[in-house]
């Protein structure tokens, strides 16, 4: 036990060790364990299930691998990994969604002083170099496309636009015309596009306890401005739900992007 406890910690310092020659890689992010025909192991990292080997270049293709490039802010690399792995069938879904669990994790360090604003901005840089990627390998959630406009934009005083990002992409994947509004937005300004482009969605991120009420502020706006069911009002982001959703009053609340794709497309028929 002692010497599987030592071989982890050495490794977890690089987290992927590769051994080139031996048929794959390691990666101990949770376990190793030896067998007896030399080298070969097996982790029970988060992403398991996908983990793929190049046993040619003895580079391991694994989310998990990925997840710690991010981090790392080595958005290149990142980048080159993630081409080979949807080429080699990866789903961009299963892949965003170890990426946005892996960005959790970072806020929690973050809020235990373990991690420091500059740790999230390099992971947030590496996380939208990655997407530049997947967003052109998306397939289309189930379900009748049509063709509408959605005003999306993260709320007043919130800068957090990853996951806002990301909503925009997944929906231009599937086939609605995006108006990104960016962050910081005025709930007047969602208002006035949504008139201007005559949208059929206006979808609002916030990302913090305390930007969340700029999205109860907006459907206050959008009744006293007399725009109450001109188009359906969407919201989302980490600190938001499905009962802050209903109490707000709010069409649709979506836990992820491909979520909203698919109610967004159920509601417009
Ligand atoms: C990266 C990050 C940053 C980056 C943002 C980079 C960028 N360009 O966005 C930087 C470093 C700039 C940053 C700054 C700050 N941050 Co910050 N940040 C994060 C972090 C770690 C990850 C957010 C993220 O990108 N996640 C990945 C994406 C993909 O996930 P997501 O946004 O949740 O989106 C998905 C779903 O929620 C949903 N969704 C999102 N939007 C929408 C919209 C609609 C319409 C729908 C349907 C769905 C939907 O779909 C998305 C994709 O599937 C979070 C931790 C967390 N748990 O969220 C903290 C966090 C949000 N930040 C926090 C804080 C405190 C700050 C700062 C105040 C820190 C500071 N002292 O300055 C500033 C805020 C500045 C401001 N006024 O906005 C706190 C907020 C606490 C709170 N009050 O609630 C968090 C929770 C960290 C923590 N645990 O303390 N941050």
């Amino acid at each position: 036990m002692l010497h599987i406890g030592l071989f982890r910690g050495l490794l977890r310092y690089k987290n992927t060790f590769p051994l080139k020659g031996w048929g794959g890689a390691v990666n101990v992010r949770h376990f190793a364990f030896f067998l007896p025909f030399g080298g070969i192991f097996y982790t029970t990292s988060r992403d398991a299930g996908v983990t793929l080997f190049h046993q040619a270049g003895g580079m391991e293709m694994s989310i998990e691998t990925v997840r710690q490039q991010m981090i790392d802010g080595d958005g290149e690399a990142a980048v080159a990994l993630v081409q080979q792995m949807v080429e080699q069938g990866v789903a961009p879904q299963e892949i965003m969604n170890g990426l946005t669990e892996e960005m959790g994790i970072l806020g929690e360090k973050f809020e235990k002083f373990e991690v420091f604003l500059p740790d999230l901005m390099i992971a947030g840089d590496a996380f939208m170099q990655i997407m530049g990627v997947l967003k052109g390998h998306l397939t289309p959630v189930e379900g009748a496309g049509k063709a509408a406009t959605v005003v999306i934009g993260t709320v007043k005083g919130d800068f957090h636009d990853i996951g806002k990002n990301i909503v925009g992409i997944v929906l231009q994947a599937n086939g609605f015309n995006v108006v990104d509004l960016g962050s910081d937005v005025d709930a007047i300004e969602y208002i006035k596009t949504a008139r201007k482009e005559n949208a059929s969605v206006v979808g609002l991120s916030a990302l913090m306890t305390t930007t969340m009420p700029g999205q109860e502020e907006f459907i206050k706006l959008v009744s006293e401005m007399g725009d109450k069911g001109k188009y359906l009002v969407c919201v989302g982001g980490a600190p938001t739900s499905v009962e802050w959703a209903k109490r707000i009053g709010a069409d649709v609340w979506s836990f992820d992007a491909f979520e909203c794709a698919a109610k967004i497309k159920k509601l417009l028929g």
